[in-house]
């Protein structure tokens, strides 16, 4: 097997969900850190990788790319028979298992991330790196994040995962945003509805999220 790269600190979300993924298909990987705050991401060498000047980037011997969601799509195929082989749908799925999957994983990047990453930004990073926080921006992002979590609590009613009866790569999208704002103690947004509160403590105890999160450290946020 070819050597895999991801470029990023482990705490910034997009690196983490990468990591989560890599994990889960238990694939090896380099780490190589990029610090944030020395500017290293908008560095004329790292733009060559990831030209928007962000984190993370991806190298392995058949490709440079960006976009966590894409990378990752890209590792369960690229290693369809390493690890966790279901988090595309399960084999012999069919067309309209993986649909679920992706219109789940949508519902990932279009409406729970923006609300969740504002969230994160202004509970977890603000704090960390001595910014002051919006409390006008919490208050409209929790809004908008409870009326996502309204739509997920009814369909986790009618499946264990988010497409289905199997963890898949729409649930692990979730497991970096999701963990700050945990850890910003405002999980009672999870607690208070039951069945995202059972998901969020099946995904978040998987073997494979624990290794990320053992990965965060005091790195600079991101
Ligand atoms: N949609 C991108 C988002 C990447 C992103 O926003 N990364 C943040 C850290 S989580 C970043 O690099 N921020 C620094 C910047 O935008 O200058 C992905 O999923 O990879």
């Amino acid at each position: 097997m070819g050597s895999v790269t991801v470029y990023g600190p482990p705490i910034s979300t997009a690196v983490s969900r990468v990591l989560a993924c890599l994990q889960e298909k238990d694939v090896d990987f380099k780490l190589v850190n990029v610090d944030m705050a020395k500017g290293q991401h908008k560095s004329p060498d790292y733009l060559k990788l990831q030209p928007f000047g962000q984190v993370p980037a991806f190298q392995d011997e058949h490709a440079t790319l960006f976009e966590s969601r894409a990378i990752c799509r890209y590792i369960c195929d690229k290693y369809a028979n390493r690890g966790n082989q279901s988090l595309l749908g399960r084999n012999g799925g069919g067309p309209a298992e993986r649909a679920q999957v992706e219109q789940w994983l949508e519902a990932e990047s279009q409406s729970f991330n923006p609300p969740s990453s504002v969230l994160v930004f202004q509970l977890a990073f603000a704090p960390r790196m001595g910014l002051p926080q919006d409390p006008a921006a919490i208050e409209l992002n929790q809004a908008k994040l409870a009326r996502v979590l309204d739509v997920y609590e009814r369909r986790l009613g009618e499946s264990r995962f988010l497409a289905g009866d199997e963890f898949s790569l729409a649930d692990l999208a979730h497991l970096p945003n999701a963990h700050h704002i945990f850890a910003a103690r405002k999980d009672d947004m999870f607690a208070s509805r039951k069945n995202v509160a059972r998901w969020w403590e099946e995904i978040s105890t998987r073997p494979s999220w624990k290794k990320v999160v053992d990965l965060y450290s005091a790195a600079p946020p991101a």
